[in-house]
């Protein structure tokens, strides 16, 4: 009897029905994601470039699939078998045929290299010779990302910096520029300054896990400041303190990645690419933002427990704004030498401003700034400047934190560190905004 009579007595049939149902509610299904199921509009020339590649591949990608399936249903229709057929010619071998089939493929692939190497080689070889550029180093850590932005000092090295990370004495043509405590850039790497000796400064290399390069003398040095901000955004279901990187709209900007622990990944949907932040070395990515506003990002790299949380947002401003935004930022960031520590006392007996040194140094040496800020401003972690908690409070954070800081054990900071750690808190400005803690003011 001829199959398409009662074509549901057929188990192909009933089968390929099954199948397009539920590929069918699978499909459906994707749409309920809403925006995850559709690409981001692209905010940068780079992402428009990454776009228009998409759409080329998708496009030849969807003509040989329709093309492909027509023919397929042409020919199982037209030649499907009727009652008495004859069992058809058998053919084997056709050059032509096979000539055909392999050359068409070669040749679309071949002009899909080509395009993606152009889209590739635009996307990362960043400006044109003398182009204007920004640069945003990005630190990732566990569970947060810190952004810094350098200014020219005006000053130069005189003497040479080897790869070697003990190699810590610098010469510099104009010690004037610095002041101990300066974070420094040389090259794409951090530096913090130690001490000043005439033309010399002995620096601390390499802080926020940059690399350890060589700097010839002659290098520029760059000042750092955290340009960090916080924004309260509606994100994970609550409202969530969140990073915010500033950037111009129209300058070609360039974020050196870089990790302190683990691989994380820099990702703003709306640039449609995302860039590994790896511990020891910079991965550099290019942006130029095509439209001011909030893009919200985040980490794209599972990191550990609280890499969900790892959310960052690009703020980007018409350049006028930016340029406002990095001169007050530039010049608020200015850090003031803490006090001398010449053994004055206040009364109580100790030299305060002697604590509030050697707490500073506690303070950056064991990484509190990466969430609290250079200034206890308060970031990923409360505000700390002019905390109200007690030392013993301090401490009973210290080893037993609340939530999300790590602990710090006794020998890692001992008491007696974290009142230091404590005296110098009480001597920093209270900022602008107030990240809230059980012991802010
Ligand atoms: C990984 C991020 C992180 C690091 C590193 C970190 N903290 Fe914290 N800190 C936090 C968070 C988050 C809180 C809020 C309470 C909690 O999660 O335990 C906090 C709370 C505090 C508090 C209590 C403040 C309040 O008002 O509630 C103090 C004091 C403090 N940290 C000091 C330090 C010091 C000093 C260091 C360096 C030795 C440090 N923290 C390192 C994230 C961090
Ligand atoms: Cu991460």
């Amino acid at each position: 009897m001829h199959l398409w009579a009662r074509p549901w007595r057929s188990r192909w049939v009933r089968l390929s029905l099954l199948s397009s149902l539920v590929l069918g509610l699978l499909l459906v299904s994707t749409g309920v994601a809403g925006a995850q199921a559709t690409l981001p509009s692209p905010k940068s020339t780079q992402a428009e470039d990454i776009l228009e590649l998409y759409y080329i591949v998708f496009g030849v990608g969807a003509a040989i699939f329709v093309i492909v399936e027509a023919m397929i249903i042409f020919v199982a229709l037209r030649y499907r078998r009727k009652d008495g057929d004859e069992l058809p010619p058998q053919i084997h071998g056709n050059t032509m045929a096979e000539i055909v089939w392999t050359g068409i493929p070669t040749i679309i692939v071949v002009i899909i290299f080509a395009i993606s190497y152009v889209v590739l080689e635009d996307v990362t070889s960043g400006p044109a010779e003398g182009e204007n550029v920004v640069t945003v180093d990005v630190t990732g850590r566990q569970w947060a990302w810190s952004f810094a932005y350098g200014t020219p000092i005006g000053a130069q090295t005189t003497s040479a910096l080897s790869h070697n990370p003990e190699d810590e004495s610098l010469q510099v043509d104009d010690p004037d520029a610095f002041t101990s405590f300066s974070r420094i850039r040389l090259g794409a790497e951090h530096m913090r300054v130690l001490e000043i000796d005439g033309n010399r400064l002995t620096v601390a290399r390499a802080i926020d896990g940059t690399v350890t390069q060589t700097h010839a003398p002659g290098t520029p040095i760059d000042s750092l400041f955290n340009g960090t901000e916080i924004r309260q955004e509606e994100r994970l279901g609550g409202a969530t303190p969140t990073p915010v990187v500033t950037v111009p709209v129209g300058t070609t900007v360039r974020f050196d990645i870089s990790s302190e622990d683990v691989i994380h990944a820099f990702y703003t949907p709306q640039f449609l690419y995302k860039i590994d932040a790896t511990p020891g070395r910079i991965n550099t990515m290019w942006v130029k933002v095509t439209e001011a506003g909030f893009y919200e990002s985040q980490c794209a790299e599972f990191c550990g427990r609280e890499h969900a949380r790892m959310l960052f947002t690009v703020n980007a401003l018409p350049q006028a704004e930016f340029d406002a935004w990095f001169e007050a930022k530039s010049s608020a960031s200015v850090v003031e030498p803490p006090p001398d520590g010449d053994g004055t006392d206040d009364g109580d007996g100790t030299d305060d401003g002697d604590a509030a040194v050697r707490g500073r140094q506690l303070f950056f040496a064991n990484g509190c700034q990466a969430c609290h800020g250079d200034q206890g401003e308060g970031f990923i972690g409360p505000t700390l400047a002019q905390t109200s908690f007690t030392i013993d409070q301090v401490i009973q954070q210290y080893r037993t934190p609340r939530n999300l800081m790590p602990p710090f054990s006794a020998d890692r900071v001992s008491d007696a560190e974290v009142a230091d750690i404590h005296a110098w808190l009480q001597t920093l400005p209270l900022p602008a905004t107030i990240v809230p803690g059980e012991g802010t003011p």
